[in-house]
Parts: C-alpha cells; structure tokens; sequence
C-alpha cells in the first residue's frame, strides 16, 4: 500500500484485517506533509482541529457505534466509551468550558491519572479551541503550583484527593486560575462539581473552528536551568500524530492499542490519546500502576495488537521473569514499541526470546511533538540502536561552531542530535520563553539536546545528554527544580543534583548537599532533607540518595558543577572532566575556572 490510503475502520471484528505492509523506501521517496495533510478530514475553510479528527469525523463516517476507550479501573471495573460517546461527552465539556467563560488560546490543566475525565477533558479542550496542558499526578505541590501559574491555567480539572494534598494550600497564589472542577464532588466555595455540569451541557456542538497553527496543546519540561518550559503544540502537530502512529507504531484502524505512559508527559498524550483516536484504534487504558502480572493478564484479555511502553517498565518486566507471563497467550500482539530513554539490546535480545518478538525503539522529545526515529516494522533491528528518521523527517549528527551556525559530522562522529525543521509537530514557542526558544535552533535545524552518532547505513544512536537534565524511570527532571526545593530547607547552604546509573529507573536522583554552619551531617539530617524534598516535589521528581559535602565544586561565578559531582560518583578520572564540562579543572578546593 502506499501511506496516502485514507484510514478506514474495518466493518467488523478485531483486529483490523491486515495491510500491506509499508515500504519506506518508497514513502520516503515520495513523500510531502502536504499530502499526508490530506489523509485528515478538515475543517471548512483550511481549518483543524486535533478533537475534530480524533473522535467527531468517524461519528460522521457511520463509526460512532466502535469503541473509542475501553478502561479498565484500579479496582477491577470496566467501562467503554464508543467514538460517539466521546464526540457527546467531549461537546458537553466543550459548552462547559465556553459557560466558564473560557476564551480561545485559554489554558485548561488537568492533574490526574489515567481517569475517562481525563480523555473528556482534553478532546473537549480541543474543541473549545482551548490548550490543554497535562501535569503529573505524582508531582508534588511546588511542581503543580510553578506549572500552573507558568500556564496562568484559568481552569484546572482534578479530582478531591490530588486538589488537598497538591493545590488547596497554594490556591491564592494562582491569580489566573478561575475555576477547579472535580472529578468526584465539588460544591464548595469555587470548587465545581464536574459531572453535575457536565450533565446540564447539551450533546450537540458546530465543529470546531481553530485553525492550524492555533495553540492546542501546553506540554511542560525541564532543561538544565530555569523554571520549566512550556512547550506549545498547535492543531497541526495532529498531522505528525497520525503520520507517525501508522509509521512507526504500525496502528491500524481498528487495533487494539495500549499505550502505558502517564498523561502529564508528552507520550501519554500524543500517543495515548491522540495518534490512536485519529487512526481509528481502539485504546486500552489502565488506571493502574505498573504490575507484571496484571500487564500480562491485559495484554492476552484485551488482545491488544499494538503495545507502546518505556525501557524502565520492560526492565522490570525482565525482572519478574518469564514465569509472571506463563500460560498466557499474547497472540494477537502484533507490535511492540518503546520510548522515552535508551532502550538497552539486552532488552530487544530477551523480548524476542520471551515474548517472541522484539521491542522497537522510538525516540523523540516533548519539543519534537511525536517520533522522529524509530525502527519501524519494515527495517531490520540493531538492538541499542534508536533506529531511523520517519519520511519528512531530516536527522544528523552536528557540532555547533561559534558563529551560530552548525556543521554536519560525518558517520560514527559524536555530536549534537539536529533535526532540519519543518514537520508539522515541531514546538512553537516555549510559553512566556521566546529566548529560550531561539536557543534552541542553528539556522534551520533544531538542536535536541542530545549527544548521539548515525552510523554509515543511517542508524542513530544515543550517547547521553549535552545538558544536565535526567531521565529517571522515562520522566525529564530538570537539577533547578530538584536543588531549589532542597535549598529552601533551614539547613542547606548549597545543593547539586546528578543521575546515578541504576538498574531499572535508568538513573535515580542523587543530591548533593552542603550545610549550613550549625549543621552537622547525619543520617537522622539526611532523611529529614530526603523527606522534606519528597514532600514538596512528590516521589517522582525528588533524590533518591543524598550525600553531604563540605562544599560543592563551583565554576568561579558559583554554578555548581554537576558534571564534576557525576564524574566522582561514577568513578571517572578527572582527566575526563575536560571533555564532560567543557572546562579543565584550575585551583584547589574545587574551585575551576569559567
Ligand atoms: C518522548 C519523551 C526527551 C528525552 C530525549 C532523550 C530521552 C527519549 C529516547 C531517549 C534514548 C530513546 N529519550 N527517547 N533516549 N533513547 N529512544 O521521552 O520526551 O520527556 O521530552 O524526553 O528523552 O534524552 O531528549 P521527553
């Protein structure tokens, strides 16, 4: 088949009957994000709209009836929700939104878990012509306030749980935010029941009428210094969805698809609600945490086709062992998919053996808005390899010089992973950010971030980061955030923050800290401190591991230098440091030139 195909969802049945599989020599060849344009339905006049294309056009095409989300509760409940239930309850949020005087380009902030509001909230954001913006719910109150005054957010979706531990204390600080509808109650002073409203808002809504490069999603993430950045994702990123969905996911229309990522990070939202519903798949959706057992019990239950998760979760997997999978028959898997750190070729190596066929890296960032490399189904695995560029997606190697501009490396040369622009999910703007923005590109190419090499038959491989952001069990955790909330306890003077290796998570948090005189070192301080960024950051974002220091190294104007924690800890010659931070040693206590 040639990609240009429009999507069609099967009569009957599951799974979809088969497609021919994809050449992508001859998608490459051909191909044009003008006409991979026209595999979506519009809007009149050149408009789009992601909710429009993920739910609203298969209730027009007669497939209203086909199940949109299958949920499957913590506790053992189930509900379904068809194309058509999701095209009513998405149009009542929508009109709620408008009643709360919700204008477009607005922000609409949800903090939950994988909750059916969740899937209501975001596609009838969309088609207000409001933002949606997910934050993590295992973020603690610092990161869920900073966020939601950085989005200025005018109305948050949460449930009574996650608003007492993580909001309630810090509302009056959010000016902006006008409105908190709850999931499960609501009705006091400001707090808005969600369902009862939801319940007076009419079934029926004229399409959307946003434009393609109108603001549709606000998707926060970290970088070395700073608050975190909001990057913004117009209309048009739903192009790059369904594009790569079919491409590199291999998602047909009527598939069953479990994407396994939380909400409040980019995947949990470009591919587990969006590339899906615009394919025409049907999602599985599992409220709970990871479990061997239960990820098993799902994967044969449900028949799902199409399997996307992280390295952190199939390390566990690996784990457990084969033993949690016996007897189960995970015949109806067609394809398996992994993103968000490397995924080690110990892992493609036991999945084939255990599962009997192996897991396809993907790599991308919340910036590029959807898969840029992958290995998809057509090309032939190097195990440790992230695989190749999608067609319309240009990739090198790169090294920046002075002048600004960028000269492209030549195969098995390390450098700067580069992406020339020009897809249509690429990030606008970072939201209040343009500076930072800037920074982020070298004439035409967009800078990633990431240290990488391209082998001669065009494979790229990941290195590690060129900043000093880490990725612990798939979350981007920037050091600002982790040493700011440490540095607000009474006895902290300095703090500094490093990934360590471990074994599962990838890297845990480990802090570094210097105290304050008065203060002395100790077991009894050290849970104190562990416990007080805990509670503040949440379990996700704070260290695992602290350790005290007299003080910590400083380049001359007093940036820690965490490059040079990292290289102790991990036991690397100093000469090394040269090479790690760009900058050589100079002077005794730890002290370095700039
Ligand atoms: C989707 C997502 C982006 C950073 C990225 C890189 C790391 C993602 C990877 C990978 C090695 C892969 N990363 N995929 N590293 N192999 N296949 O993860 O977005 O949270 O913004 O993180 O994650 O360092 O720059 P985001």
């Amino acid at each position: 088949m040639t990609w240009t195909t429009p999507p069609k969802m099967p009569e009957s049945g599951q799974p979809a009957s088969p497609l021919v599989e994809l050449d992508h020599a001859a998608i490459q060849t051909g191909f044009s994000w003008d006409t991979a344009r026209t595999e979506l339905a519009g809007l009149p006049d050149g408009g789009l709209n992601i909710a429009f294309e993920a739910v609203d056009r298969w209730v027009a095409a007669g497939f209203g009836e086909r199940i949109a989300l299958r949920w499957l509760g913590k506790n053992s409940e189930r509900r379904e929700f068809s194309y058509a239930d999701l095209a009513r309850l998405s149009n009542r949020f929508a009109h709620l939104l408008d009643r709360l005087g919700v204008t477009p380009g607005e922000r609409v902030c949800l903090l939950a878990g994988r909750i059916p509001e969740l899937y209501i909230s975001a596609l009838g954001t969309l088609k207000a012509g409001a933002v949606f913006c997910p934050l993590f719910s295992a973020f603690g109150p610092e990161p869920v306030r900073v966020r939601l005054v950085k989005s200025q957010a005018r109305v948050l979706v949460t449930t009574t749980r996650l608003y007492e531990r993580k909001v309630r204390a810090q509302r009056h600080e959010l000016s902006d935010l006008r409105h908190i509808l709850l999931t499960d109650g609501g009705d006091e002073s400001g707090l808005l029941p969600f369902h009862a409203l939801l319940a007076a808002e009419s079934d029926e809504r004229n399409p959307p009428v946003t434009r393609p490069d109108d603001m549709a999603l606000l998707h926060f993430t970290s970088g070395t210094t700073g608050t975190p950045k909001g990057a913004v994702h117009v209309h048009d990123a739903v192009v790059a969805h369904r594009l790569t969905g079919r491409l590199a996911l291999d998602v047909r229309p009527g598939d069953i698809y479990w994407c396994t990522a939380d909400p409040g990070w980019v995947t949990g939202v470009s591919y587990g609600i969006i590339a899906p519903l615009v394919i025409g798949a049907t999602l599985v959706v599992d409220e709970a945490e990871f479990d061997a057992r239960r990820w098993y019990a799902i994967l044969e239950q449900e028949r799902v086709n199409v399997w996307y998760t992280a390295p952190t979760a199939i390390r566990m997997l690996m784990k457990v062992g084969a033993a949690a999978l016996q007897g189960r028959d995970l015949g109806a898997l067609r394809f398996m998919a992994s993103v968000g750190e490397p995924l080690n070729p110990e892992a493609v190596i036991w999945s084939r053996k255990v599962l009997g066929q192996p897991f396809h890296d993907t790599w991308w960032q919340t910036e590029t808005g959807a898969i840029m490399i992958a290995n998809t189904p057509g090309l032939a695995i190097r195990p440790g390899s992230m695989g190749q560029p999608l067609p319309g997606i240009e990739a090198a190697i790169v090294r920046r010089r002075a002048d600004g501009g960028v000269d492209v490396l030549e195969p098995d040369e390390q450098g700067e992973l580069a992406l020339r622009v020009g897809w249509p999910s690429l990030f606008r703007d970072y939201l209040g950010d343009p500076d930072r923005y800037r920074q982020c590109f070298a004439g035409d190419w967009y800078l990633s971030g990431d240290l990488a090499r391209c082998d001669a038959e065009g494979y790229f491989w990941f290195v590690g980061r060129a900043d000093d952001v880490i990725k612990t069990a798939g979350h981007l955790i920037g050091p600002f955030e982790v040493e700011s909330a440490l540095l607000e306890h009474p006895a902290v003077a300095e703090a500094g923050m490093i990934g360590k290796p471990d074994e599962f998570a990838g890297q845990i948090i480990k802090a570094f800290v210097a105290l304050k005189p008065g203060y002395e070192p100790g077991d009894a301080l050290r849970k104190e401190l562990l416990g007080f960024a805990r509670t503040r950051l949440g379990p996700a974002v704070a260290p695992r591991e602290l350790e005290f220091m007299a003080d910590l190294p400083k380049t001359r104007s007093g940036k820690i230098m965490r490059r040079l924690l990292r290289a102790r800890e991990l036991g690397l010659p100093l000469g090394d440091l040269s090479t790690l931070e760009g900058e050589a040693p100079s002077g005794p206590v730890g002290m370095v030139a700039e």
